[in-house]
């Protein structure tokens, strides 16, 4: 058993970016990538990546077992990994056993999955952004929501909020050996009442615009009665599909890894222009602060380009390859991210600063040393995030790119 808390460390992109890799490649083949990114061969690493996707097998997949404080989480993963609450290494169970960190657990008959058993949403007094927050929600692959008794409002919010990450779920009501023994006193038929249960889970889920997920009434006491014994091979069955469906969203974030180091690269020069942008632009001459920015950045436009261009002769040699239509490839690499302000004012403030600088010094031959410093210093501000933002855009295409050129036509979205 290990303990860890994924929400406590604050992890940076590039460290983010290298887990991503790190979970379905070696060091070797990441940095085998990364070369050969770095010399041009944006085909041949998709291709890479393409040939890894049609093998996944023991890419450990990290299942969250989510819900209230109470619901039977930790003691359905020690059911699911065959030891009793008593073992040494179970997971704690019962009445102020809640952990208030996420915990993980190893499966030994299947040792590609890891068990995490997470705290209660009711210890975080319900607060759900919080709660997310803190058991660092959006790193799981595969999700299992525990509620017992009935349907929560909180099994609703928080299989939205899978959903939304394009992610799967299943839904267990756990103690089910409960609800048949007040059936069995009520005289009600079990088949009856558990068809009744699940029907009124799909209802609720669908009432919060929830497709509902598959669901199992189990009881952890019993792991060969009731739906654990199909629990379990829907589950070996989903495996390879979650694995798929965890590596499809990856690849944006694993090509980002991979683009790091030529990125790191192509930043120092756009620094070195910006610096040369500004210091030339000092001299006090009319004009040049202007004239030095747009050649600058010209100059930096042009040698990204040169170094991280998509030809149309690659975007048709890689359409050959991975039997996409080239036009469609071309369409989703050129879509623009959205427009943003915050993106956008500081290039046009520090353009227009440039301009109205070089017009007092066109103008006024006693113009003070502050106005050619503050023109140079905008006209560098201009060439760097110019340069930054269309550098970053064309990585982002790219990513994109990759991303449609893998994407399998049945991806299920949920
Ligand atoms: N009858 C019954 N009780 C269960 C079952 N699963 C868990 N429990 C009991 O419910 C209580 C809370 O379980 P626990 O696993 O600690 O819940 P957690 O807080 O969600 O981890 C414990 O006393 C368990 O013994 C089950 O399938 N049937
Ligand atoms: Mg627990």
């Amino acid at each position: 058993m290990e303990f860890c808390d994924p929400g406590s460390c604050q992890i940076t992109r590039d460290k983010m970016t290298s887990s991503v890799l790190s979970k379905f490649f070696g060091a070797e083949e990441v940095r085998s990538l990364q070369s050969m990114y770095s010399t041009g061969n944006v085909v041949t690493v998709i291709l890479e990546l393409q040939r890894k996707a049609e093998d996944l097998a023991g890419v450990k997949i990290n299942v969250a077992m989510l819900g209230d404080v109470g619901s039977g989480k930790s003691t359905f993963i020690n059911a699911m990994r065959d030891v009793r609450s008593d073992d040494p290494g179970a997971a704690p169970t019962g009445n102020g056993e809640a952990s208030k960190k996420p915990t993980r657990y190893r499966y030994p008959s299947r040792p590609d999955i890891q068990l995490w058993d997470l705290p209660g949403l009711n210890s975080f007094g319900f607060e759900l952004n919080r709660y997310l927050k803190q058991v660092n929600f959006e790193s799981y692959d595969f999700y299992i929501i525990v509620s017992q008794s009935r349907f929560r409002e909180c099994d609703g919010e928080l299989s939205k909020r899978i959903q939304a990450q394009q992610k799967e779920l299943y839904y267990i009501r756990s103690k089910i050996d409960n609800d048949a023994y007040s059936m069995q006193i009520q005289g009600i038929d079990f088949s009856r009442g558990k068809m009744q249960i699940i029907q009124d889970c799909v209802k609720n889920f669908k009432s919060v615009g929830v497709k509902p997920p598959a669901i199992f009434l189990i009881s952890s006491f019993d792991v060969k009665e009731y739906d654990f014994p199909k629990l379990n091979s829907t589950l070996a069955t989903d495996l390879e599909s979650i694995r798929s469906n965890t590596f499809s969203r990856a690849i944006p974030e694993m090509m980002l890894g991979i683009q790091l180091s030529k990125r790191r690269l192509i930043m120092r020069v756009i620094v070195l222009l910006a610096f040369l942008s500004g210091a030339v632009g000092i001299i006090q001459a009319p004009g040049l602060p202007f004239l030095t920015a747009i050649a600058c950045t010209a100059a930096g436009w042009m040698y990204f380009r040169w170094q991280l261009g998509v030809s149309d002769r690659v975007v048709w040699n890689l359409s050959g390859r991975v039997n996409k239509s080239a036009t469609l490839l071309k369409t989703e690499m050129e879509h623009q991210p959205p427009f943003t302000l915050l993106r956008f004012s500081p290039k046009v403030l520090s353009f227009i600063l440039t301009v109205v600088c070089m017009i007092v010094v066109f103008t006024d031959s006693h113009h003070s040393v502050t106005v050619s410093v503050f023109g140079a210093m905008s006209s560098s501000a201009f060439t760097f995030l110019v340069l930054k933002d269309s550098l970053d855009d064309r990585l982002l295409s790219q990513q994109i790119l990759a991303k449609t050129a893998l994407q399998q036509e049945d991806d299920d979205h949920l």
